[in-house]
């Protein structure tokens, strides 16, 4: 079914639509056109349909004075678009035929576009999928960035340990952006506070331009178009004529310079936060650049300022943009004369704050110092919302403290609503990391579980699988996902099985092929594929997978003729570039894998893979290929995790601990199709009391004390005994993780994996239970709660 804007699209019109676009867009003709060339027309020209709904939407939601969501976010993980606009406007085989008319493969123009990989992992998917979801949902909505001139790095193996480069997404220009030369705010910092007659003054010592590129978001079926507003700084003047006429050529650039740094680069640490003082400036700079643009659409619209938030939901993406709170107080007191109790008043019911971590370490804090140094008046600012907060809740709980302005409580103390991502971590926070926030404000936590968009998730990624979906139900359940109930009637049925599974060994091939094409590495379709993608963090426990594939690489040889279930164990996933033993970690993969691969006694039964640079392109050819989902968390440590929500949904059932969105979608699949194995949280804490914990563990386990044993007689390291030290004496004498504990458990579990794996028709039906379980998972539903529980927005569809 077609819609309104693209039911008069068919071959010949998109074919002339990209022959007009090579010549005037690109200058080019057809007979001299490259890859990109084509690649560029095919963009513009999907992107051409999108204007109309775009425009569209902005009419109506002008004469709707409904509400708007703003979602800030430090990070947009959204990958390539073509394929993705061309699904919504389903419009992808129209594109094919008329391509294959002008010469051109569909499939490989697509795959030339780079990712957009404005963000590190969880964090930002999730900040994409809620962008398609808006869209979708027809809810008013601008998502708020940084458009990053160099986006996540790019990963490469160098005898088997990871080396970075830079990303360079914007080499190449990027079809689907509008620059708005004309939208444009000064950001300033530094300086100094100054006083009179009780107003106050900031004198900043330092000002950027930031100027606004859109890019639409158009929903299925085109029917709703969102913007993505990506802000880049730029000097305020562009070259220092009087330097250049001193012959100072260096310092001529230098205000150049300095502006472009701020958005420069994304920041590739997903944990560990490290006060540094060009981060804090681009949280600023993207935080204010935003706020001030919807105050500016506000008041165009010539509402009275009082009734901000009758018009405004403001998201924060966890703490990165917590200055939004302050920022938007500073404006309203400073700029339009709201008393500053008021001004925090109308702030907080504005904004909303997105809880991602539990992890101390990750929690954002500044020190004072350098904080007050880059914003001054927010610092005075901060201080006084801290006095306010303190005297009407009550709470001793501070925002500044030990020296260090903590974000987390900024944001709290600034939210009138803060969401976990998952039922367990929405728990979790409020027993643990704002325990004391809680009781002071006992009805600010609420959950809102994470979710994915199905269109890129299943519709596109995943045509076999979709396909069938479609015949077996009918279409329609892309934007109504729990019509996947509908799947459970055929679960049993023969007929149904075999297409199921023949989906599954196509998307294995199609795996198989790419593997073997990109990095001549040949893997058995025929076995278990073992997926584990995910940044690589010792809370993930991608090591306590690789000890347990050398155990099981033990047990084959010590048993060469037993009855095993062949395997690839794939990986896939980037370490922090600072993150010492997560590096080490990588290494000892790819390390295990070169000495396993080559095992000709144990060649046909196991295999390690580990194809560099995983990112979302990656992650649409691995999800739809993959048997079985590893999310092995330290229970209490993964927020939701998304990934566990996008394998199942693609048939791929997990072997995962209680952690995260792990607990509910085993609620949804049923237990039956679902491994579950280790400590619950309670019991991880309990754990840490005992002392000597780990030591035990691993003497009462001689399967894990021999893998240990191989590590430091340098099986996997050419004999280098030392290669992982730091590594095994962690397990040893720390083990923070628990994977000492959870370790034999694992082990049992993955041989439980074998045995149900072997019986076909029951694991196919686990796998369909999966798919047909997982409709609740849609981000969708997430949107709808977050409009209903937080924003108070509506959807506008007609
Ligand atoms: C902070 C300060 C300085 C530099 C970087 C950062 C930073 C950047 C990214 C801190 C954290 C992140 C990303 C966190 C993240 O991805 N968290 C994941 O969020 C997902 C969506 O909610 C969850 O599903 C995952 O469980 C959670 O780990």
């Amino acid at each position: 079914m077609l819609n309104r804007v693209t039911e008069d699209i068919d071959a010949q019109t998109l074919e002339a639509s990209i022959l007009r676009h090579l010549k005037s867009s690109l200058g080019k003709d057809p007979a001299h056109a490259t890859t990109y060339d084509w690649r560029m027309s095919l963009a513009l020209s999907l992107r051409d349909l999108v204007i109309e709904p775009w425009f569209e939407t902005t009419r109506k939601t002008y004469r709707t004075a409904g509400k708007r969501v703003y979602y800030l976010s430090m990070e947009f993980l959204i990958g390539r678009l073509i394929e993705d606009v061309g699904m919504n406007l389903g419009l992808n085989e129209i594109a094919a035929q008329a391509l294959e008319q002008l010469g051109q493969d569909f499939d490989h123009i697509v795959s030339d576009e780079p990712d957009a990989a404005l963000g590190n992992g969880g964090l930002g998917r999730l900040a994409a999928c809620f962008m398609d979801s808006l869209a979708t949902l027809s809810i008013p909505a601008y998502g708020y960035g940084i458009r990053y001139e160099h986006g996540l790095f790019e990963q490469h193996f160098e005898n088997g340990e990871q080396v970075e480069t830079a990303e360079g997404w914007l080499a190449q220009k990027h079809a689907w952006e509008f620059e708005r030369p004309e939208v444009r705010y000064p950001i300033r910092f530094g300086g100094h506070v100054s006083e009179s007659d009780g107003h106050c003054v900031w004198h900043a010592d330092e000002t950027v331009l930031a100027v606004a590129y859109d890019t639409p978001v158009v929903g299925w079926k085109g029917k709703w178009a969102n913007t993505l507003r990506l802000w880049s700084a730029k000097p305020l003047k562009l070259f220092d004529l009087e330097a250049f006429n001193r012959g100072d050529y260096v310092g001529a650039n230098a205000p150049e310079r300095l502006a472009r740094t701020i958005s420069r680069v994304l920041y590739p640490d997903d944990t560990t936060q490290e006060g540094k003082e060009l981060r804090l400036k681009q949280e600023y700079f993207f935080t204010a650049a935003s706020i001030m643009d919807i105050l500016r659409r506000f008041i165009a619209e010539g509402h009275d300022i009082d009734t901000l938030a009758d018009h405004v939901a403001i998201q924060l993406n966890d703490t990165h943009p917590a200055i939004a709170g302050p920022e938007l107080v500073r404006l309203l007191t400073d700029n339009h004369e709201v008393p500053i109790d008021r001004a925090i008043d109308i702030a907080r019911d504005c904004l909303g704050y997105t809880n991602h971590t539990l992890l101390p370490e990750a929690l954002e804090r500044w020190p004072e110092g350098l904080f007050a140094r880059i914003l001054p008046r927010h610092h005075r600012i901060i201080e006084i919302i801290q006095d306010t907060h303190r005297f009407v809740s009550g709470s001793h709980v501070n925002i500044i403290e030990h020296g260090d302005v903590k974000m987390g409580e900024l944001a709290f103390v600034m939210a009138h609503k803060v969401n976990g991502v998952s039922a367990l971590h929405s728990d979790l926070v409020k027993e643990t990391v704002f325990a004391d926030l809680h009781r002071a404000y006992p009805d600010r936590i609420v959950n809102q579980t994470n979710g994915i968009t199905p269109r890129r998730w299943l519709h596109s990624c995943n045509p076999a699988l979709r396909d069938l979906i479609d015949e077996t139900i009918g279409t329609g359940w892309a934007d109504d996902l729990e019509r996947l109930e509908g799947l459970k009637a055929h679960v049993d049925d023969a007929g149904f099985q075999d297409r199921f599974r023949s989906a599954k060994a196509h998307n294995k091939a199609r795996l198989s092929q790419w593997l073997l094409k990109r990095d001549g590495f040949r893997v058995d379709p025929q076995a278990m594929f073992d997926v584990q993608i995910k940044r690589i963090h010792e809370y993930k426990r991608q090591h306590m997978n690789i000890l347990e594939t050398i155990a099981l690489w033990n047990d084959i040889r010590d048993n060469p003729n037993g009855d095993w279930t062949p395997r690839v164990k794939f990986f896939g996933g980037k370490a922090a570039p600072g993150y010492v033993l997560a590096k080490s970690i990588i290494h000892l993969i790819n390390d295990v894998g070169r000495v396993i691969n080559s095992d000709p006694v144990t060649r046909d039964l196991l295999q390690v893979v580990y194809p560099e640079n995983y990112n979302v392109s990656m992650a649409e050819i691995v999800i739809p290929a993959s048997d079985l989902s590893e999310q092995i968390s330290t229970a209490g440590k993964e927020a939701s995790g998304t990934g566990n929500m996008k394998l199942s949904l693609n048939g791929s059932p997990t072997i995962g601990t209680l952690d995260g969105a792990n607990v509910e979608i085993r609620d949804h699949v049923g237990e039956e199709n679902f491994f579950l194995f280790g400590l619950t949280a309670q019991e991880v804490v309990e754990r840490r009391g005992h002392a000597g914990y780990a030591r035990a563990a691993i003497d009462a386990s001689p399967r894990l004390k021999r893998v240990l044993g191989q590590i430091s007689d340098g099986v996997f390291s050419h004999g280098d005994h030392h290669r992982y030290d730091a590594l095994v004496r962690n397990l040893y004498e720390h083990d923070y993780f628990l994977v000492t504990c959870d370790f034999d458990d694992f082990y049992a579990t993955q041989r439980r994996v074998d045995g149900a794996y072997r019986d076909v028709p029951a694991w196919t039906r686990m796998a369909a239970m999966n798919t047909a379980g997982m409709g609740w998972f849609s981000s969708d539903r997430t949107i709808r709660g977050y409009a209903r529980d937080i924003w108070n927005a509506e959807s506008l569809t007609d």
